[in-house]
């Protein structure tokens, strides 16, 4: 009985390492082509090659190495009966917060203007905002979209949220489905989104989301790429009804070089490193799931495939 760990960057022996780490008793290695096939029974993955998950004869689950399996989901490949679980890690919310909180600071204090004008000698103090006047609106009220809030909320933010299903008690406004969609928008300053990347969401944030903010609010996707409509952005950007964009996913990744984003003086980006799995943190729960699974016990974080998310 084993784990492997299939991932699309250098970072799987490291993830080896911390599982074996955390139970020495059981084998875990990393993906390559002499494995014990039949011994595999969990596969532990980040961005895995379509097809791969399906060589293991007596593989009983799949774990994600992050928050979001819209990648799993995605794969016609992988088997429909097998439980997929994901990281709920509260690092993974707390560094969400952190850098949400960073880029709306960032905004509002005009730091990128100031960025770009050390460059050309320029001196030119511009008016800012302050957070208490600067209403900040979250789609997605999961683990993350929840930390994010909480973590604004305390700053001095005026928050306000929207998800699939009512949230009637989180001490700031929620609005709920599609119909409340837009009075929700009406409200946002800064739109964040936290969604998962599904059937329902993608390309969610396009025209008719940004004609229903306020002329020049701030947009921040720190989802996933495809939630976005990156020419909708563009347009909107251009009209002035979105101010800025930060941009920490985009459909391809990296950000390819010719993409216009890149020179773009409106779209801030960073390159998917919003909030990044902790190894450290992440081992143990992933460990937990794992002997749950042979042991035919109640698994964590389990992902719901109808829903998507
Ligand atoms: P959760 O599954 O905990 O939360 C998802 C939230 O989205 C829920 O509040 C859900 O509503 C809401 N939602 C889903 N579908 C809809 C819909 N159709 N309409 C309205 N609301 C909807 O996810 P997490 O908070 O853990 O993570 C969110 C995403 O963040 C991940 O899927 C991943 O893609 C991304 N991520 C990005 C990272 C980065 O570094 N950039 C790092 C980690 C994650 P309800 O509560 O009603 O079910
Ligand atoms: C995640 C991510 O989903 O890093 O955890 O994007």
């Amino acid at each position: 009985m084993a784990i492997v760990v299939i991932r699309n960057d250098a970072r799987t022996p490291e993830w080896v390492q911390i599982l074996q780490q955390q139970a020495p008793e059981i084998p875990v290695y990393g993906y390559s082509d002499t494995l014990p096939w039949e011994d595999i029974k969990m596969a532990a993955v980040w961005k895995h090659p379509s097809g791969s998950t399906q060589r293991f004869p007596n593989l009983m689950g799949i774990h994600g190495l992050g928050a979001g399996v819209d990648f799993i989901l995605e794969d016609p490949r992988v088997r429909t009966d097998l439980p997929i679980m994901r990281v709920v890690d509260p690092y993974l919310a707390s560094d969400m917060a952190e850098y949400v909180l960073a880029q709306l600071l960032s905004h509002i204090r005009q730091l990128p203007q100031y960025a770009s004008d050390k460059t050309l000698f320029r001196w030119a103090p511009a008016p800012y905002l302050r957070m208490a006047d600067f209403r900040v609106g979250i789609m997605g009220l999961g683990e993350l979209g929840r930390a994010v809030a909480k973590t604004l909320v305390r700053a001095g933010f005026p928050v306000s949220g929207w998800s699939r299903t009512p949230k009637p008690e989180m001490g700031y406004p929620v609005f709920h489905g599609e119909g409340a969609r837009n009075e929700f928008l009406s409200g946002c300053d800064a739109l964040v989104c936290l969604l998962p990347l599904t059937e329902r969401t993608r390309g969610i944030l396009n025209a008719a989301v940004f004609n229903a903010l306020p002329k020049g609010s701030l947009v921040i996707n720190v989802a996933r790429g495809p939630l976005l409509n990156d020419t909708d952005l563009l347009a909107a950007i251009a009209s002035g009804q979105v101010a800025a964009a930060c941009l920490d996913v985009f459909h391809t990744e990296p950000l390819p070089g010719n993409h216009p984003f890149w020179e773009h003086p409106a779209v801030r980006i960073t390159p998917h490193v919003a909030s990044v799995s902790d190894p450290a943190s992440v081992a143990a729960q992933v460990m937990v799931n794992y002997k749950a699974l042979v042991a035919g016990l109640p698994l964590n974080n389990v992902v719901d495939r109808n829903r998507g998310y």
